[in-house]
């Protein structure tokens, strides 16, 4: 077998990634170890910035989005002294837009017509340094001018480059977030993130029917030791007395716990290999970051393909700098906004009159309230 560009992941990167190439006439192969419906089974982000919303629109799938998903002018901080509703669209002149990951992924599989692969067991890549890079998997071969490594934290094209050429930077968090996804009306119109003696809390959404809610947990914390009846107690107890009564509690139809890093690979190319999303770097979800710095990687890479294919490889000589540019830019805003919000006993009672401190000062700053609105919203491509 042979195509033009190998996509190792069917996530959000790999999909996306396959549609824009498709529609400019460039072949691609998809292959994904998991079966399309674990991969439609995560539940994962919910907020894409607007930058996201119009390459979804480029890559012809966002007809969905825009008859359901919430448009979001505003974002709502809880803590001790107050309430918080940053003004979005009137700091940024942009919303935020909520439509869960699953929506956006299911979007791009349905309009995927190339060929998609799943449960490819044992995928591995070859020869990326040369000119006919190789995947084989259980079963099959593939020969390809480029391979797109968007196969998530855990796959294999990052873990095939030579530890002597690739520089990792990790951070991890002493915590995890356990999650809860219930049909049960969100608490609020908007998101509100909560910083709290107890810890982390975050009230977001899928729909006006549908919530979804996370907690700050020790790492240790297992499942099955929250009952619903625990986490809805526990959530009440971190929410501001406005929210907690108009809190509808209701049967977890998901629930989950997943750690927080910061991480960043560099550099993204490796000869005819290229690393976008997950593959290449992490952020704590409190910035909302994830799926949307996934989504700026598939801007500069398949405009990079798309142009080589047109004899120009520029692109591709630029893609790595311009990616992690970004990539870090959100790294920064994810790593600041996890440290401003969430509970960390080592830094002592000092650590948190400095938190404190900082709420206070967004509160009572428009300079402040833009800086993270902008971060938020999503910094230009
Ligand atoms: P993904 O991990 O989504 O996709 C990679 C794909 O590659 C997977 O389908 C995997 O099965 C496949 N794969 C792996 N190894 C392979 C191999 N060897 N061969 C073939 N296929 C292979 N972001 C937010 O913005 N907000 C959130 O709230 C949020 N919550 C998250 C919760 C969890 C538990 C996780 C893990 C991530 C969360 N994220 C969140 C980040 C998440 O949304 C990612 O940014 C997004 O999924 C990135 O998409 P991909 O790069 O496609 O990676
Ligand atoms: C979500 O809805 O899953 C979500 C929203 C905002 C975040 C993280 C997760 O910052």
């Amino acid at each position: 077998m042979r195509t033009q560009v190998a996509i190792i992941g069917a996530g959000p990167s790999g999909l996306l990634l396959g549609r824009l190439l498709e529609l400019a006439g460039i072949d691609t192969v998809i292959l994904e170890s998991r079966a399309r419906e674990y991969v439609l089974g995560r539940i994962r982000a919910g907020v894409l910035e607007s930058g996201t919303v119009e390459l979804l629109e480029r890559a012809g799938v966002a007809q969905r989005l825009h008859e359901e998903a919430l448009i979001h002018d505003t974002c709502g901080i809880a803590y001790a002294g107050g309430h918080l509703s940053v003004d979005l669209r009137g700091l940024t002149g942009k919303p935020v837009i909520v439509y869960g990951q699953t929506e956006v992924t299911k979007d791009l599989m349905d309009a995927r017509e190339a060929l998609s692969m799943y449960e490819a067991a044992g995928v591995q890549i070859h020869d990326f340094d040369g000119e006919r890079p190789r995947v084989t998997w259980t079963g099959g071969s593939l020969e390809c001018d480029f391979i797109a490594g968007c196969d998530g934290f855990h796959g294999v094209c990052r873990a095939s480059v030579p530890a002597e050429r690739i520089r990792l930077y990790e951070k991890t968090y002493p915590f995890g977030w356990l999650g809860v996804l219930s049909d049960t009306p969100p608490v609020s119109e908007e998101l509100v993130y909560v910083s709290h003696e107890r810890g982390f809390a975050l009230c977001s959404q899928r729909s006006r029917t549908r919530s979804r809610y996370y907690l700050q947990c020790p790492l240790s914390e297992q499942v099955d030791e929250w009952p619903d009846e625990r986490f809805w107690a526990e959530l009440r107890r971190r929410l501001p007395e406005a929210l907690a009564t108009r809190l509808v509690t209701g049967p977890s139809i998901e629930k989950s716990i997943a750690p927080l890093r910061s991480f960043v690979a560099e550099p993204l190319s490796f000869g005819r290999l290229f690393l976008a999303g997950d593959a290449a770097h992490i952020v704590p979800p409190t910035g909302a970051k994830g799926l949307n710095l996934a989504a700026s990687d598939v801007h500069y890479l398949s405009s990079a393909l798309i142009d080589f294919y047109k004899g120009n490889e520029e692109g591709l000589k630029t893609y790595s700098s311009r990616a992690l540019a970004r990539v870090w830019k959100a790294e920064r805003f994810s790593w600041w906004l996890t440290k401003l919000l969430h509970l960390f006993p080592e830094e002592g009672q000092f650590g948190r009159r400095m938190q404190l401190a900082e709420l206070e000062y967004l509160a009572g700053s428009r300079a402040a309230q833009m800086a993270l609105a902008e971060n938020y919203v999503g910094l230009p491509y």
